[in-house]
């Protein structure tokens, strides 16, 4: 008989809830669960992936058993073995390594939030390395590492018909969050009651329903937003009584802004000096709001001082913890991330060992991590440790390459494909090549997979229960139950990491047998019991504002968890380890060197800034080129220019243009649109995989991926956390119409089943 399960999709962050029709095992119907959350008929309306799911969950391209490789290192001949097989020789050797070298002779490699990476990241700590990198320099931590230095804990925009002003701020949710937010955002524009303000160099679908666009210069965002300060604090706009009682350095940021005049920056910015002024005014109506993305995560050594000015603006405003601006959020009532990751056990160890020090201080265990803990701890928070600690991926690959300060020998890659989303990918490839042991857990031979030793076969969504607490920076969680047992060999990336954990000396480390047990554990403290929280998809508490002002037991109000209990406009601590107090703009991160722009204009290219990877449905980042209607749909990877650029290099739609850096070249078709002038902006994620994986083309990574042109150096990266930068680029540009074979031959013909799984 048929049973109906709750279970929840995982092809985007939103997880909606489903209904699985599930028989002997396997799912044969899907349909939306209108009881849970985060249910909405206009997103699901809206989501063109919903449906691939069952495709999915059988896709024949598919790695259902573990694999390892018989031949030539990428040279695509694999035999099948036991799990056994597999973990037995997999610790055998990391156990070897680390007794050859150290414990951080293995690193881990992660990508964008697909899965719970705690068990990697315990697997790791209780191995004893530091080694993991990811995508947090550029994703996520500038962010959690401004606001606990500024607030004592992370905020999050409170967006409500109160909102003034809501500042969109290089972020695109028309295309990179089609959920509840983007239809929240819809029907302000509509109801007219909030200004919303969007700022980005291309005029996205977010700006296309905005009020105001602002076309800013790539990387430029700090003067800006210095400027709206100058306006803010000049007119007297701010919130001088909560200035005065909450925030700690204003008269240095008051005279800090005096130079930033919106007409001093306004040619920099590309923005009239008076619409700043308008936007700043506007903006100082309370409540006000901001929300921000990746266009300001990933602007180099911008990244910190940018987000430091956003800070700024919220607090002298007063909009921190007050509805219609920013909630500062609460800590987790469930078992923390910090906790689940195991990294205190092995703290020394890891502080020891980590690559970071003496480059990036604040992304470092002994010191931006250690001293942002102890206020943490003080106040009854826990943050994650392993994001924020990421090692640089520059360190890693240096220590790779056998020039850093000790030899990382081997990695293990879970949910991601690092020689397409990782910057520099002829160095990644190389690097990764080179090692004794590279071990990938996916569901798919991605090219990075190509490359390993052993492919692992991971469990996905409806497979596995579902847990996303977003590293416990809010008390907040939500997903479900699996619908099914993993299919075929698959299991579970908990799984994995709890045999290979035993397997390396870690028993007494995995006390929860199963993925299932674990969550129920961490879920207990709530009170919210594991069948309910299936049942309902969520666990959430009602926000409360103001928290600041609660008076503690000692009878004093309970402030922020900073240094000073105030919000820090200026960072004494900033500059203790080498930063500055203020936020002072930084400089760009060229990628083409002089004698390459020379040599290129020789031969009739043209000198562009390059802006990178904006998200795009229905793709999402390297996933999902492997579903054939969507790729019969979008075919090519695009790079977008406006009007005078495309006249500038005689390009016209649909012509192919190669772009070019000193690290490499590729190829993409031109579109034009409405964005700022001489800048050309390049799709990400694009790899082929109609064609061969394996050696010598690795699936297209050198056709049309942009991370080719791309570079993670430590030079001009933020100095505090490491950030290099995947906008306000530079490259040279030219059409070159020279059509790339596999473009013509679209259709996604995978026959890679046979023979990984024979
Ligand atoms: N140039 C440029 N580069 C960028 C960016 C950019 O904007 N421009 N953006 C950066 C950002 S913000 C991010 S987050 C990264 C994203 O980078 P990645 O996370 O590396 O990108 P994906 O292509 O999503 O890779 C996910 C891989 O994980 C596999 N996978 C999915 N779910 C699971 C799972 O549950 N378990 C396992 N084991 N595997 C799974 C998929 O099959 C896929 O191969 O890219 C970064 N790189
Ligand atoms: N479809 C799809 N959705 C995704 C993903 C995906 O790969 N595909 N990835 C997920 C992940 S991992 C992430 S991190 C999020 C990211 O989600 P978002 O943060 O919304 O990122 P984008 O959609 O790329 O929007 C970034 C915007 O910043 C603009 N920008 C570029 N340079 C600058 C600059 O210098 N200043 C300013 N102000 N703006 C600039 C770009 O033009 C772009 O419109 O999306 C998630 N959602
Ligand atoms: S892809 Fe995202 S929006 Fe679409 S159904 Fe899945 S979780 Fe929901
Ligand atoms: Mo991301």
């Amino acid at each position: 008989m048929p049973e109906i399960k709750k279970t929840n999709c995982h092809f985007c962050g939103y997880l909606c809830g489903f209904n699985a029709t599930v028989e002997e095992g396997r799912v044969i119907a899907l349909e939306p669960d209108p009881t849970r959350y985060p249910y909405d008929t206009q997103t699901l309306a809206g989501c063109q992936r919903w449906r691939m799911n069952l495709d999915v969950l059988d896709g024949i391209d598919r790695v259902n058993y573990p694999i390892k490789r018989i031949g030539e290192r990428g040279s695509g001949t694999w035999k099948r073995i036991s799990w056994d097989q597999a973990l037995d020789e997999i610790a055998s050797k990391l156990n070897e390594l680390r007794s050859q070298y150290n414990s951080g002779v293995v690193a881990s490699m992660i990508g964008g939030p697909h899965t719970s990476f705690w068990p990697l990241h315990r697997f790791m700590s209780l191995f004893g390395s530091p080694n993991n990198a990811g995508i947090g320099q550029i994703c996520w931590n500038p962010r959690i590492w401004c606001d606990v230095l500024t607030f004592g804990w992370t905020i999050e925009p409170d967006i409500t018909t109160d909102t003034k002003t809501l500042i969109v701020w290089g972020t695109n949710p028309a295309e990179s969050d089609n959920s509840a937010f983007w239809r929240s955002l819809n029907r302000m524009a509509k109801e007219g009651n909030t200004h919303v303000v969007v700022i980005d160099p291309r005029f996205t679908r977010t700006a296309r329903i905005a009020d105001t666009w602002l076309p800013i210069a790539p990387g430029s965002d700090c003067l800006l937003g210095l400027a709206m300060l100058h306006v803010i604090i000049e007119e007297g706009l701010y919130d001088a009584a909560f200035v005065e009682r909450w925030c700690f350095g204003f008269d240095e940021l008051a005279t800090h802004v005096q130079s930033y005049s919106p007409e001093n920056v306004a040619e920099q910015c590309g923005i009239s000096a008076s619409q700043i002024r308008d936007v700043a005014r506007s903006f100082a109506q309370a409540p006000s709001a901001i929300i921000s993305g990746r266009g300001i995560d990933q602007i180099g050594a911008n990244v910190l001082p940018t987000h430091r000015v956003r800070c700024a603006l919220l607090a002298i405003c007063g909009y921190i913890d007050r509805p219609g601006g920013a909630s500062l959020l609460e800590t987790s009532t469930f078992v923390s991330e910090l906790s689940l990751e195991s990294t205190l056990q092995n703290f020394e160890t890891l502080s020891d060992l980590t690559l970071n020090t003496g480059y990036t201080p604040l992304q470092n265990y002994g010191e931006g991590y250690s001293h942002v803990q102890a206020l943490m701890s003080a106040a009854g928070k826990e943050l994650p440790a392993r994001y924020l600690t990421s090692v640089h991926p520059h360190l890693l690959l240096e220590a790779m390459e056998g020039n850093g300060k000790y030899p990382v020998r081997a990695a293990i890659v879970e949910a991601t494909n690092p020689l397409v989303t990782y910057a520099d990918t002829h160095r990644v490839l190389k690097a990764l090549q080179g090692l004794d042991l590279l071990v990938v857990l996916d569901y798919y031979i991605t090219p990075t997979a190509a490359i390993a030793d052993y492919v692992l076969p991971s469990a996905g969504a409806m497979e596995r229960p579902t847990f996303q607490a977003h590293g416990g920076v809010a008390n907040f969680v939500y997903g479900g139950a699996a619908a099914c047992a993993p299919y075929y060999e698959r299991k579970t990336d908990y799984d994995i990491f709890r045999e290979l954990g035993i397997r390396c000396g870690q028993a007494d480390g995995w006390p929860h047998e199963t993925f299932e047990d674990a969550c129920a554990y961490t879920l207990a403290p709530t009170g919210m019991s594991w069948d309910v929280y299936c049942e309902v998809g969520a666990y959430a508490t009602t926000p409360e504002y103001f928290k600041h002002e609660r008076v503690g037991v000692d009878g004093k109000p309970q402030g922020f968890a900073t240094s000073t209990g105030m919000i820090e406009l200026v960072s004494p601590y900033l500059e203790s380890i080498g930063g500055t107090r203020l936020p002072i703009p930084g400089g760009n991160y060229p990628l083409c060197s002089e004698n390459f722009i020379k040599q290129r204009k020789q031969d009739g290219f043209t000198h562009l800034t390059l802006l990178t990877g904006s998200r795009k449905q229905p793709y999402n980042a390297s996933m999902y080129l492997n579903h054939p209607p969507f790729r019969a749909r979008y075919p090519f990877p695009e790079a977008e220019m406006s009007e005078a650029t495309a006249e500038r290099l005689g390009a016209q739609t649909g012509d192919i243009v190669t772009l070019a850096t000193d690290q490499g070249e590729t190829r993409m078709r031109v579109a034009i649109i409405p964005m700022v002038d001489n800048a050309i902006h390049a799709d990400y994620g694009w790899w082929h995989p109609e064609l061969p994986v394996h050696a010598p083309d690795f699936g297209g990574i050198f056709e049309s991926n942009i991370n080719t042109l791309t570079r993670c150096s430590l030079e001009n990266a933020e100095p505090m956390i490491g950030t290099w930068a995947y906008n306000n680029l530079d490259c040279m540009v030219k059409v070159t119409n020279d059509e790339p074979l596999t473009w013509t031959a679209l259709t996604t013909k995978i026959d890679l089943a046979d023979r990984i799984n024979s």
